[in-house]
């Protein structure tokens, strides 16, 4: 069966840059009461990442240190053996994680013995008791239904950026392309993680166009993760300035006001924040990260930051870590 249509609701773009650009605190203060009106404030939903099959991909994402276009000196991998990935999901639960996602450096999906191993692993890791994620690039309808039968609870796939600077990003699919993908994961019944990346170039008005494609999707991303660019050397945006602070938070803080019900990750791009900055986009509504010291291919927020700063802030991982040395 073909996907239906992506549904969208009338939201319009003056809206959501209306809010955007409201007086900083003011924002971050309407955000909090949103926050706490659907959620457990001090709560955290951790993810792991897992790169299950590295580089050689065929699309030309500017940011990417995958993608074989990029000079980014990273060594490509072949699909990992189950084994090894059901060893480090379990890894992830003990420290306190309540869903592993698995990327996959393809451009899409494809029906072979890969993919079939990959049904696999989703099995496995859902067997576990953690929240199973999959992030592979485009799908067909079929291949969602195969994934939502194997125990598949979110699929990511990324906007990335507002449809106007898309272009400027990647050029081997298009916006439409994604959208597609998007609405056979939707109508698998598999839940959509989806959000974008800031700090590419892009203008404010491109960040308010991201936000606003993403909240008008109707249902809105049940997961929206906004990652800051990671500059990886030898690809195109190796040299482009951090992203200020404040409009990271300010990205938050609309998508947790025009998304209540979402769960909003703080994703790439972390590991350089500091932990005000981090602190803010929590106070501002964001409620997931992704933990572990490692996200794809580049460095994360290293655990025992990571700990340090969930003291101060007093949130809590949503799966209480294992006591030291006990494997679950
Ligand atoms: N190939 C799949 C795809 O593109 O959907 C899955 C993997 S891809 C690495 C997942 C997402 O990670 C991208 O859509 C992008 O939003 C984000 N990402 C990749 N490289 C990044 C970087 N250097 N900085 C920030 N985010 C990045
Ligand atoms: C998402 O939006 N961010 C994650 C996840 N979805 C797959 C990936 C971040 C990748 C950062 C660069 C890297 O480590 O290669
Ligand atoms: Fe490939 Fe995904 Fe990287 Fe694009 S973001 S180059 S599709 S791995």
């Amino acid at each position: 069966m073909a996907p239906s249509p992506s549904t969208t609701s009338n939201l319009s773009r003056e809206s959501v840059s209306e809010i955007y650009r409201r007086p900083l605190m003011e924002l971050v203060f309407q955000a909090a009461q949103v926050h706490r009106e659907h959620h457990a404030p001090n709560s955290i939903q951790c993810s792991t990442l897992l790169s299950i099959k590295t580089g050689s991909c065929a699309e030309d994402c500017s940011y990417c240190s995958q993608s074989a276009r990029n000079d980014s000196s990273l060594e490509p991998e072949r699909l990992m053996d189950k084994e090894a990935v059901i060893a480090a999901a379990q890894s992830a639960k003990a420290k306190g994680s309540d869903r592993f996602c698995m990327g996959a450096a393809w451009r899409s999906i494809k029906d072979n013995a890969d993919f079939d191993c990959v049904l696999e692993m989703v099995s496995s890791v859902k067997d576990l008791g953690l929240e199973t994620c999959l992030t592979a690039g485009m799908l067909e309808p079929h291949q969602a239904d195969k994934l939502r039968d194997a125990g598949l609870d979110y699929y990511n796939h990324n906007l990335d950026t507002s449809p106007e600077f898309y272009d400027q990003v990647v050029t081997t699919r298009t916006y439409e392309d994604r959208l597609e993908t998007l609405a056979a994961v939707r109508v698998a019944g598999i839940k959509v993680c989806c959000g974008g990346i800031l700090g590419m170039g892009e203008s404010e008005e491109d960040r308010i166009g991201l936000i606003h494609e993403l909240a008008r999707q109707s249902p809105p991303p049940e997961s929206v993760p906004i990652n800051a660019l990671v500059p990886i050397p030898g690809t195109p945006l190796a040299e482009n300035p951090p992203l200020p602070w404040d409009q990271m938070v300010r990205a938050v803080a609309t998508a947790r006001i025009l998304m209540p019900q979402s769960c909003i990750r703080l994703s790439a791009g972390r590991a350089a924040m500091t932990e005000e900055g981090q602190a803010l986009c929590f106070l501002a509504g964001a409620n997931s990260v992704f933990m572990g010291d490692k996200l794809l291919t580049t460095s994360n927020a290293t655990e025992t930051e990571d700990a340090a700063l969930f003291r101060k802030l007093g949130v809590e991982p949503l799966n209480e870590p294992a006591p030291q040395g006990v494997s679950v």
